[in-house]
């Protein structure tokens, strides 16, 4: 394939979330892309040529060209209008139902569970494990989560909605707060993240080589 002229903007530890799902969604559709670094902790953000490119300031960004995005459900959204099946995987299900699904627990998982996402940060995925237990605000938020999954997982299926889409790389990540940190998970929600996580693409992330961690906001 010609180099279709990508790059991505991730964050410098590869602990971010929303990095995590475009980087998932590229590799998925078997794209060459450059990983371009922004170290959040200098505030590299701020600065004016990725300020000024991304437009919001935040990681991700894709370029594409003289194109630039942000907003990780975009990113999934233009890229598969961009580079769409057959010829390159589906990162969505191609039914108006299922695809509305997928779009809803990406937009749910970027909104809510805050307090889950406060005790057992991404930093806990990666680095150092939880020191200690989870509130009960946490623990709500933990058991929605759960909850939630045994709802859309139908017995037996390997993915959400039939075949793999981007939004079972989103809810394994989030899901991976609880396993990573020793929460107890029902045995058909645990097979089913470490189903995603075999993923060559999310062990691509997984797997990487992290510089040593610089506490920092945001
Ligand atoms: N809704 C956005 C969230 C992006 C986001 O919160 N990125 C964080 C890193 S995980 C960030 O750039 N933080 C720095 C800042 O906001 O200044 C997406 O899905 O891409």
């Amino acid at each position: 394939m010609s180099d279709p002229g990508l790059a991505l903007y991730v964050d410098a530890f590869y602990i971010s979330p929303y990095a995590f799902s475009a980087f998932v969604a590229l590799r998925e559709k078997g794209l060459t892309f450059e990983a371009r670094v922004v170290p959040l902790q200098d505030k590299a953000q701020q600065r004016p040529d990725y300020r000024d490119g991304s437009l919001t300031a935040r990681v991700p960004s894709l370029v594409h060209g003289d194109f630039w995005l942000s907003e990780s459900s975009a990113i999934g959204e233009y890229l598969e209008d961009v580079f769409p099946p057959p010829g390159h995987a589906a990162l969505y299900p191609r039914d108006p139902r299922g695809r509305a699904r997928a779009r809803q627990v990406q937009g749910w998982l970027r909104s809510d569970l805050g307090a889950l996402r406060e005790e057992r940060p991404t930093t806990t995925m990666f680095y150092q494990r939880a020191d200690r237990p989870l509130s009960s605000a946490g623990r709500a938020a933990a058991e929605k989560l759960v909850r939630v999954t045994e709802r859309l997982l139908a017995d037996g299926a390997e993915h959400l909605f039939g075949a793999w889409s981007i939004a079972d790389a989103d809810l394994a990540f989030m899901l991976q707060r609880l396993l990573r940190n020793d929460e107890s998970v029902p045995a058909r929600v645990r097979a089913y993240v470490e189903r995603q996580w075999r993923r060559p693409a999310v062990r691509e992330w997984d797997e990487r080589q992290r510089i040593p961690l610089v506490p920092y906001e945001g």
